[in-house]
């Protein structure tokens, strides 16, 4: 058993120098949440090895031997202290550093540009706000075949920005801090890019918001990190991060809100011709309650 125990421990710690399963190289400035993980991994790997030597050790040194009788020690309190104070430590040093990485990413630096994350069962889109910075506004009540991000077609800021529909891929100047916006239509969901080093949940009903910098061009999965239903694995899409002057050429060939809403109806003046139906958009435009995408 003294043998089983230490060749566990000596086993775990070979298992992790020798595993072909480490972080993919990273691509942003979230440096810290490696560093962060790294401490985790030291400070839990240091105690697990001990704990699992000092078994090892109680079980040879306190062997069954003749006439030997165990002492009953049910208080001590010096090594109540120790113990206690030991853990506090270890527990503080774990989560402390967290804390401060936690508060620069969701502190976004004022030259940081936005982009909107949206996600629901089990598509990625995107919408970046065109020239004038300002995204519309949106609500999930407006959302239609015509207007699937569910912009406010009255809403001057929303004309100009920018779709990226499901199943495009999302395009990120280098260099560039962004702030990502992230919103769910239907259930609780998760972006997630590895690279990154960076993820968060996105919760119908509000928008939850953190900030990046890329730092390497590359084309990057996007996942989704949180169990959203049948489809949940299927949920992928990729994010690529570009030079100023390639994303400049991505950015001139997406279309505006405005463009989509012309397309949509001229078709929708056609169908209206062929069925001599009403006006299908006024119910839908009508005293919904909106939020607003900037804070
Ligand atoms: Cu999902």
């Amino acid at each position: 058993m003294v043998l089983v125990l230490i060749l566990i421990a000596v086993g775990s710690v070979v298992f992790h120098v020798f595993s072909p399963w480490w972080a993919t190289p990273i691509a942003s400035n979230w440096g810290y949440i490696d560093w962060t993980i790294d401490l985790t991994f030291w400070i839990t790997g240091i105690v697990y090895v001990v704990v699992l030597l000092f078994m090892a050790y109680c079980l040879w040194r306190f062997r069954y031997r003749e006439g030997k009788k165990a002492e009953y020690d049910p208080e001590n309190t010096k090594l109540e202290w120790l113990l206690t104070g030991g853990t506090t430590i270890g527990v503080a040093a774990l989560l402390i550093p967290g804390l401060f990485v936690w508060s620069q990413y969701v502190t976004v630096p004022e030259e940081a540009v936005d982009v909107e994350v949206v996600g629901q069962q089990w598509i990625w889109s995107f919408r970046i706000p065109g020239a004038d910075g300002i995204l519309g506004q949106s609500d999930a009540r407006r959302i239609d075949a015509d207007n699937p991000f569910g912009l406010d077609p009255d809403d001057p800021n929303g004309q100009d920005d920018i779709l990226i529909d499901a199943g495009e891929d999302l395009h990120l100047p280098l260099g560039q801090p962004v702030r990502m916006l992230l919103r769910s239509i239907d259930v609780l969901h998760d972006f997630y890019v590895p690279q990154f080093r960076a993820k968060m949940d996105l919760v119908p009903g509000m928008i939850t918001y953190f900030w990046l910098t890329p730092t390497r061009t590359g084309t990057f999965d996007i996942l989704c990190a949180e169990l959203c239903g049948v489809g949940h694995h299927e949920m992928r899409g990729l994010v690529v991060v570009e030079e100023e002057g390639a994303y400049q050429a991505w950015l001139a060939e997406q279309q505006t809100f405005a463009q989509t809403m012309a397309e949509a109806g001229i078709k929708a003046e056609n169908a209206v011709k062929l069925a001599m139906g009403g006006d299908e958009t006024s119910a839908s435009r009508s005293g919904a309650s909106q939020w607003n995408a900037r804070k």
